[in-house]
């Protein structure tokens, strides 16, 4: 086993791997930037060092910096959370070419699956289904193009190779707007991801987005830990997730559960992944695949009791899965909602000094934050703080527990969505289950007028 980590991260997911360190018995050294200096889990680190100034670009995604780093603490591996660097594959090489182990799948998966081709290709060949939609790039053919949006019928979606989370992506309606929308995408797209490659899908107009959790190991083991709801989602910003799914048959979970694992053994996945699924009339749809682990882990790790960090550090190492897909079981209901400092309905980043923080407790009550009384939210990171994840045995329990959580809260001297949260655990079309992607926008409009 390793004996020192390095974690490239920063907040609530470097507390986290530090935590599963600590458990394991390894050292964690955290890298941080000047904004971070102050933080709690960077003194409760066993070594620190200071990797640039505040601005991403100058700290958490400096891979020399980060590298360096590895170097003078002796680390042997380096676990990159999520966000920055954790989804790069020319990072994981730099890191295994300087002799450390990347705590996650090979570069070679994290590339075909950053292209969103590529991903979809190779999904379909070991048998996830798809969206109905061009067979793999659109060609250049303005012909050739009205073609294939005519088979796969109105309207369609023109997403971007090297998009992936909203990025790059056009809806179109009518054959009369296809190639402009093409054409715009594309030239968007070889600015923003140095790829114009696009490709086309039928639009969904009303799906859930549902996400299956896999773990593979490099024994050619892997399994699926179930689902995750997250279609509780502003401008691509999930806002509350949860597992399992309301409402879907578990047969057919069970069933698209199994596809996933195919597939990891199939492509010699390894590490953690996230199969997003778009869900509409009783199917589901693969639109992408997250090498890293996510925030909404803890619902997973509530529902299954597998520690999900925890089993991607010991598959860095070498080690077998120790458990089959037969042994994991479902139970219960979890849910989680992200606290962000912002302001709940305007959405607008409240950085700045929190000066009290009653942090809520009790049974099924788990609260993954950084933050403490007197912390200082800095200006320069995502607004997200920590998250409340509750677990019951049914989803009635967990969101009656949701509720006592939310209530005890104390956050102040900055804005966060906490009220948010309180209004949508009490919206009756929340609390019957299942809602949609368009939902909590839809939601927000109503409730600005009133
Ligand atoms: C779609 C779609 C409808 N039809 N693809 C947005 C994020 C990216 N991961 C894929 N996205 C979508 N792809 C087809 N063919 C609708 C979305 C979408 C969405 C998906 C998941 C969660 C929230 C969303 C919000 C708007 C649009």
């Amino acid at each position: 086993m390793f004996k020192k980590i390095l974690i490239a991260n920063r907040g609530e997911i470097a507390l986290r791997v530090q935590r599963a360190c600590r458990e394991l018995g390894i050292k964690a050294v955290v890298v941080y930037s000047e904004a971070d200096r102050d933080a709690k889990y960077v003194r409760l680190a066993d070594e620190a060092v200071c990797i640039g100034p505040a601005p991403s670009a100058q700290s958490y995604l400096n891979m020399p910096a980060i590298i360096s780093a590895a170097e003078v603490t002796d680390a042997e591996a380096i676990h990159p959370g999520y966000g920055f660097l954790s989804e790069n594959a020319d990072f994981a090489e730099r890191v295994e070419k300087s002799g450390f182990v990347f705590i996650g799948p090979t570069p070679e998966s994290i590339r075909l699956m950053g292209d969103k081709v590529s991903a979809k290709q190779a999904m379909q060949r070991a048998g996830v289904p798809t969206v109905p939609g061009s067979e793999g790039a659109l060609p250049d053919d303005p012909a050739e193009i009205k073609r294939i949006a005519r088979s796969i019928g109105y309207p369609v979606i023109i997403k971007a190779a090297g998009g992936g989370g909203g990025r790059g992506m056009r809806v179109v309606h009518t054959e009369a707007a296809l190639l402009h929308a093409v054409q715009t995408t594309k030239s968007e797209a070889a600015a923003a991801f140095n790829n114009p490659e696009v490709y086309m899908e039928k639009f969904l107009q009303n799906p859930r987005h549902i996400e299956i959790q896999v773990l593979a190991d490099q024994h050619r083991n892997a399994v699926h830990l179930f689902e995750r709801d997250c279609s509780m989602q502003r401008r691509h910003q999930k806002v509350i997730e949860e597992a399992p799914a309301p409402g879907i048959p578990r047969r057919l979970i069970e069933r698209i559960g199994d596809r996933c694992a195919a597939a990891c053994k199939k492509i010699g996945y390894r590490g953690a992944g996230t199969f997003e699924f778009l869900y509409e009339n009783g199917e589901f749809y693969f639109i992408e695949m997250n090498t890293r682990v996510q925030v909404e882990h803890p619902v997973t790790e509530m529902i299954t009791g597998v520690d999900i960090v925890r089993q991607q550090i010991l598959i860095a190492a070498g080690e077998k899965l120790p458990f089959t897909q037969r042994q994991l079981q479902l139970r219960g209901h979890a849910i989680e909602c992200r606290l962000n400092a912002e302001d709940p309905y305007k959405f607008t980043p409240s950085p700045g000094r929190i000066t009290t923080w009653h942090a809520p407790g009790g049974p099924g009550v788990r609260v993954d934050s950084h933050i403490y009384s007197g912390y200082t939210v800095p200006p320069n990171y995502d607004s997200m703080i920590g998250k409340i994840i509750v677990h019951g045995d049914t989803r009635e329990q967990a969101l009656a527990r949701m509720r006592g959580a939310l209530a005890e809260v104390v956050i102040e001297g900055i804005k966060t969505n906490v009220p948010l949260h309180r209004e949508l655990m009490v919206d009756a079309n929340f609390e019957a289950g299942g809602t949609n992607i368009h939902y909590l926008e839809s939601w927000l409009a109503q409730r600005e007028r009133g």
